[in-house]
């Protein structure tokens, strides 16, 4: 019976992985998929149908795109007016739409309801579901409906983002040889770099630490036990001591890691600027030596010429309570919705079976890196990377997301595919891979999945939820930066704020959604 049960095993696992072979052309006729599209502008003129395996899928298909490129800072507000206007696109991409507006926008019939057709016309897709779990279990609404593919994340390479990158020049001009390990320790370490001219250029001009908003909070808090439920839960998680659910900006540990923050930013060891303009700058100070201290998934906004100057944290740093868990940290997926078909679409199955392939290993590199042969190649060592042409193109003022724009859809992220071993560059290349599995080390042992929420929990989800986390970043950001102090009167009320503005009504629905995805009880 036992051998009979693993021969079954092996044979369900064997169904699983076998990729489904896409036939091209996708339509001997001529055929026009609409697509709107989210864009960077990391891409050549924001434009989409300049990228050449864009280009190259429209010989392979025989589907003509028409692209509707729409800015990232633009997006949300230009989809939801398209939608009030009714002059829908066949397909919305790269728009990383929420759970709750998707099934919004799917209940009114604005979106298509994917699932009655994933097995026949996105094989590719449908066995990474099958074989994957949580993918099924965060894309699939209460009433067993999916209105968005995903981006699917099988390497750990992409699942841990925020990583610490420090200028090895400045340290070393500051006297250090190791970065350290402690909160306490960075502190002595930025304000040794602040008070060193390690570009000598004649003045301290440090900017201190770098960052956007969100991922300074996601950093720092792992080092107080905040969020320790990953990266796709921004309120609530589970207090390490009574392992009960919890607002933890509630906990006098979100206390200490503002009154942390806030004792940096005084003494000009973050950027006074972050919470206006954020990483907006990261090229520039890079390139002018102002810059020691930045978080981001990879060097991808340092210029070509001064990234060697630069190395990564292999873990998270240690708070004074002795935490040290990285608390952003994906499931096996990145963001969801990122390939939605309207209801103007008069071919879904095409839509789906042009989407498919980048859910393979082969294509999802095609998608994501360009064109074999021609912009990347397989070299003697059997690794891939650019081809000579390729990198001819780049210049030195280019950023690699500028540089690999050209050839594949990655920049930006948010994209519909999955993100295998065998990519290259980025997140993929040494440095940064051995951070993300160093930071997988310092995970919590549960990471919450996308949760799909039923229609009554997105009411509080969409509103409670989205006003309290409003509230704690707003409110956050006011404290780190110095516009008001960290009184007593001042935590008391916070808390009891977050209380007025729903906080238990927001714990009871988590209750409910972590009953169904964790019917065991270890959540
Ligand atoms: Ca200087």
């Amino acid at each position: 019976m036992k051998k009979l049960l693993a021969l079954m095993l092996a044979l369900l696992m064997l169904c699983g992985v076998a990729a489904a072979e896409t036939v091209f052309p996708l339509s001997s006729e001529p055929v026009t998929l609409r697509i709107m599209c989210r864009v960077t502008p990391a891409y050549p003129d924001q434009d989409n149908s300049k990228v050449s395996c864009m280009i190259a899928y429209e010989q392979m298909t025989g589907v003509h795109i028409e692209w509707t490129n729409v800015p990232k800072a633009v997006f949300n507000n230009t989809l939801a007016a398209t939608i009030n206007d009714d002059e829908l696109p066949d397909i919305i991409m790269k728009g990383a739409i929420s759970n709750a507006n998707a099934n919004d926008w799917g209940s009114e019939g604005i979106l298509v309801d994917l699932k009655p057709y994933l097995e026949e016309y996105a094989p590719n897709f449908y066995s990474l579901m099958k074989q994957y779990p949580s993918i099924e279990q965060a894309i699939t609404n209460a009433n067993g409906e999916i209105f968005g593919l995903p981006q699917v994340v099988i390497s750990p390479a992409m699942r841990a983002p925020v990583k610490l990158w420090y200028n090895t020049k400045a340290l070393a001009a500051a006297g250090y040889s190791e970065f350290p390990t402690t909160l306490e320790g960075l502190r002595d370490m930025l304000m040794a770099v602040k008070n060193t001219d390690w570009d000598n250029d004649g003045e301290l001009n440090d900017v201190g630490i770098v960052a956007t908003a969100d991922y300074l909070r996601n950093y720092f808090y792992g080092s107080f036990g905040l969020r320790n439920r990953g990266a796709h839960h921004n309120v609530v998680d589970v207090d390490p001591q009574t392992h009960e659910l919890r607002i933890f900006a509630q906990s006098e540990n979100f206390r200490a890691c503002m009154e942390y923050l806030a004792d940096l930013y005084a003494n000009g060891l973050i950027y006074q600027e972050l919470f206006t303009t954020g990483k907006g700058k990261v090229s520039a100070q890079s390139a002018s030596e102002d810059l020691s201290l930045f978080i981001d998934t990879t060097t991808f906004a340092v210029p070509m010429a001064f990234v060697s100057d630069w190395a990564g944290v292999p873990y998270q740093l240690e708070g004074p309570d002795g935490f040290a868990i990285s608390s952003e940290i994906r499931s096996n997926l990145h963001s969801v919705n990122n390939f939605c078909v309207t209801d103007a679409c008069e071919d879904v199955g095409l839509a789906l079976r042009w989407v498919d392939y980048f859910y393979s290993e082969e294509g999802a590199r095609f998608f994501l890196c360009g064109v074999e042969n021609q912009d990347w190649e397989v070299k003697q060592d059997g690794t891939a990377y650019f081809t000579d042409a390729a990198l001819a193109t780049r210049t030195s003022d280019m950023t690699e997301d500028n540089f690999k724009a050209q050839f594949g859809m990655w920049a930006g992220g948010s994209v519909p595919a999955a993100f295998y071993d065998n990519l290259f560059g980025a997140e993929y290349e040494e440095q940064p891979m051995a951070m993300a599995v160093a930071m997988l080390n310092c995970a919590s042992d549960v990471v919450w999945p996308f949760f799909n929420w039923t229609d009554e929990e997105t009411k509080i989800i969409n509103t409670v939820e989205a006003d309290i986390k409003t509230f704690i970043n707003n409110s956050f950001a006011q404290i780190v930066a110095g516009e008001q102090e960290l009184t007593d009167s001042w935590w008391n009320n916070f808390v009891s704020q977050i209380d007025a503005m729903g906080a238990e009504k927001l714990l009871k629905v988590y209750e409910e959604a972590i009953s169904r995805v964790f019917p065991d009880g270890n959540f």
